[in-house]
């Protein structure tokens, strides 16, 4: 009989600082769990789901056509491999919101609604009007998270979810509210020099799955919002990826 594949373990978070009290911890820890578990338990059929709409070679991005109501809500997911930088490095830079509008081409503005704990806050940005689309806000939690590698041969895991939530200092009604469910997660990998030498940025390589789930609110016309997607995201990734490559190119390396 063939056996039931059981969900890929997952040992409860060491790291992480907002207090399981709070009223957000479960979403937080659950919305974040689901996305590590969906990524590590990834089977080839799922996989088969996704259709590749640009492939660069060390950049691919993959969607999933999909239409609610007439609204365009394609998941989108790019995986990009980058040398010269940890996992740590990009999900610090992904997360750290005060220099978000250096490569977030889309991005209006961007404001702190409020800090919930020092690795998890609540965020409003405005994103920048498309044409004939009314314009767009958003308001989500962001939270960063380490998952250690479970011994030598485990790899070293960083994590960023950006969540959509309702907040009183956050009322929609000026723009068209967009929600999102938003994951950024970062393997490192590291292949220590052959001569027993320090560890330098040449031997160090950072796999990022990048996934978004949007929901564009109210209308947008399909075929300018896939456009958008199909131009916006890999230019995302690799100006994101090219501005963390830029900062970190002299600082010591941050595991
Ligand atoms: O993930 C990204 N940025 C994060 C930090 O700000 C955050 C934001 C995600 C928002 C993604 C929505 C972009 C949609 C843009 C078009 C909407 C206009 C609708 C009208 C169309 C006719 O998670 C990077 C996001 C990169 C986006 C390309």
């Amino acid at each position: 009989e063939k056996k039931k594949k059981e969900p890929t373990p997952l040992k409860p978070p060491q790291h992480i600082s907002l207090s399981p009290s709070h009223p957000m911890y479960n979403e937080i820890n659950e919305i974040t769990t689901s996305h590590l578990r969906r990524l590590l338990s990834a089977n080839k059929a799922e996989e088969q789901e996704w259709q590749c709409i640009v492939d660069q070679g060390d950049l691919k991005v993959f969607k999933r056509e999909l239409e609610e109501n007439g609204i365009v809500i394609d998941p989108m997911k790019a995986v990009c491999t980058v040398k010269k930088i940890t996992g740590h490095e990009v999900c610090h830079y992904f997360w750290d919101f005060e220099n978000r509008l250096e490569w977030e081409a889309t991005l209006e503005s961007t404001r702190i609604v409020e800090w919930l704990s020092d690795d998890t806050f609540i965020n409003n940005n405005v994103i920048k009007r498309v044409w004939p689309a009314s314009q767009r806000d958003a308001c989500f939690w962001s939270h960063i998270r380490h998952i250690p590698a479970e011994n030598d041969e485990g790899s070293d895991n960083w994590i960023v979810v950006n969540y959509s939530t309702d907040h009183p200092s956050c009322p929609s009604g000026k723009y068209v509210r967009i929600t999102m469910n938003v994951a950024m997660i970062c393997q490192t990998i590291i292949e220590p020099p052959s001569n027993g030498g320090d560890i330098t940025r040449d031997n160090i390589t950072c796999k990022i799955t990048y996934t978004a789930d949007v929901n564009p609110g109210g209308w947008a016309p399909s075929s300018v919002l896939r456009s958008v997607y199909k131009r916006e995201y890999p230019k995302f990734v690799r100006r994101f990826t090219q501005y963390v490559l830029d900062k970190t190119a002299d600082k010591p390396i941050l595991f």
